[in-house]
């Protein structure tokens, strides 16, 4: 057992190299999650552009954007063109040096390259292969996907919005980083299984998938349906009928525990001037106690968690003439003093400028060359013996020469060839040359 500081004995990958040859949001979720954990990440990038998030939703012209920034933290950024002969060449060597290759192309795009799991497993039995699609096999598994095709196709837009309203997506990017954080899980048991095996696997997080997974109390409520209405829904207490399938429930909350949100104090002109307040029942009494209606903890009509499922439109009236009186944080404030659990609605500001936020690396502020200082959200996921450190994200081909020559052992000659053929993007393009042997 290491006998250093806690936190100082390196990082949980370190040794662990990923090929990352992903894009936009998806891919990139999952391996900066794994630099934040000490796996060496070279990002392959198309010559000239890059990933395509380097120029998309720029807020200050001529830098990489805040939505590149903030995915590819302690990553090492190569170009290469993967089309060119040169290239292929390159992005072999960095398969047989690699760990895991993990990828979010369009379904095919990684085979029409060249890249069959086939061709990788044959350069290198250990190399893990990750790949984020849109579906699994079947019958759209050709289809191309983004965030909000994946929220509608896993179920996640059909249960959420009001029942009487259309679908909505959500704001949380369930889709993209939720399966992200999915293929980081299987890659790392990936390799664990890899230290006894001696060998590589394919891992694949379709998007569809994903967010099912984060819907599975949805599928609970569907089979429920078939045993009678679902009666922590407020539209039950409406009167209102059941369909077929799950539907909306507006803000109800999800578990057993009925709770909405409710305006505070200010609701007129803030728009996060609310509250989720949720009725559990071990504090019924509590809020009984808060709101002023002390008679409901013994009145049949209220006193029991059944007896008051029917009613919870009026319950929570009674709680929102309570709750308009204070603010979201003395509402809070108040009921946490009681163990009455409830959430005041965040604001982004206000959660930028959380100080206890800043302490924990949860949000960090990262100095960038072309755009200067900006604010990202560190590793959300703490471990006591692997301490995260924010790097900021690489300039695109910024450590191109130094991949070349240190990982991956090209002499100056074959370095000078790579670049005169135009692969990295360096060059006007030329005739391609085979690179020269070693
Ligand atoms: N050099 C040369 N060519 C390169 C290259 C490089 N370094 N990197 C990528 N390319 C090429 C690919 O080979 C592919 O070419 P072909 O189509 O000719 O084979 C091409 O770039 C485009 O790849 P793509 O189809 O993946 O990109 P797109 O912008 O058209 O589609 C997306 C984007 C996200 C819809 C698609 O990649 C996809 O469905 N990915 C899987 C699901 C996913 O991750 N979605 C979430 C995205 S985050 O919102």
């Amino acid at each position: 057992m290491s006998k250093k500081p806690w936190g100082e004995d390196g990082k949980a990958l370190d040794g662990v190299k990923i090929l990352d040859f992903t894009h936009v949001q998806s891919g990139p979720t999952c391996t900066q999650l794994l630099a934040w954990f000490g796996a060496d990440v070279i990002k392959v990038e198309r010559p000239g552009t890059g990933d395509i998030t380097r120029g998309q939703l720029q807020d200050v012209p001529g830098a990489d954007s805040l939505y590149f920034t903030m995915l590819n933290h302690n990553k090492r950024s190569i170009t290469l063109d993967s089309k060119s002969k040169q290239g292929m060449a390159v992005l072999e060597r960095l398969v047989k040096s690699c760990d895991v290759l993990v990828e979010n192309f369009a379904p095919g795009a990684l085979d029409r390259m060249g890249l069959t799991w086939e061709h990788i497993h044959a350069l290198n039995p250990r190399m893990i292969v990750a790949s984020v699609k849109g579906f699994g096999p079947g019958p759209y598994e050709d289809c191309k996907v983004y965030e909000n095709v994946a929220q509608c196709a896993g179920g996640s837009a059909s249960t959420t919005g009001f029942h009487d309203g259309i679908p909505l997506v959500t704001g949380a990017q369930i889709g993209d980083s939720g399966t992200g954080l999915h293929l980081a899980l299987g890659i790392v048991s990936a390799l664990y299984q890899r230290n006894r095996t001696g060998r590589g696997q394919r891992v694949l997080c379709a998007m569809q998938d994903g967010v099912l997974n984060l819907c599975r109390v949805k599928l609970r409520d569907q089979q429920r349906l078939a045993h009678g209405p679902l009666k922590e829904y407020t539209q039950y207490g409406q009167g209102i009928p059941f369909g077929e399938a799950t539907p909306r429930a507006g803000n109800d909350s999800g578990g057993g525990q009925p709770g909405v949100i409710l305006k505070c104090k200010g609701w007129e002109t803030d728009p996060n001037a609310y509250i989720y307040f949720i009725t559990q029942a071990p504090v019924w009494e509590k809020i009984c106690d808060l709101i002023g209606e002390p008679e409901w903890k013994t009145h049949p009509d209220f006193a029991k968690p059944p007896a008051r499922l029917p009613r919870l439109k009026q319950i929570f009236e009674r709680i929102e003439q309570w709750t308009m009186t204070l603010s979201k944080f003395d509402v809070m404030n108040a009921c946490n003093e009681l163990d009455i659990p409830v959430g005041p609605i965040l604001s982004m500001k206000e959660l930028a400028e959380e100080p206890s936020l800043r302490q924990t690396g949860t949000v960090v502020e990262v100095d960038h060359p072309t755009r200067g200082k900006y604010l990202s959200v560190g590793n959300p996921i703490k471990l006591s013996d692997s301490v995260t450190e924010v790097a900021r994200s690489p300039l695109l081909g910024e450590h191109t020469d130094e991949i070349l020559s240190k990982v991956l052992k090209f002499t100056p000659r074959q370095i000078a060839e790579i670049k005169a053929s135009g692969a990295t993007g360096e060059a006007p393009k030329a005739p391609e040359n085979a690179i020269a042997a070693e």
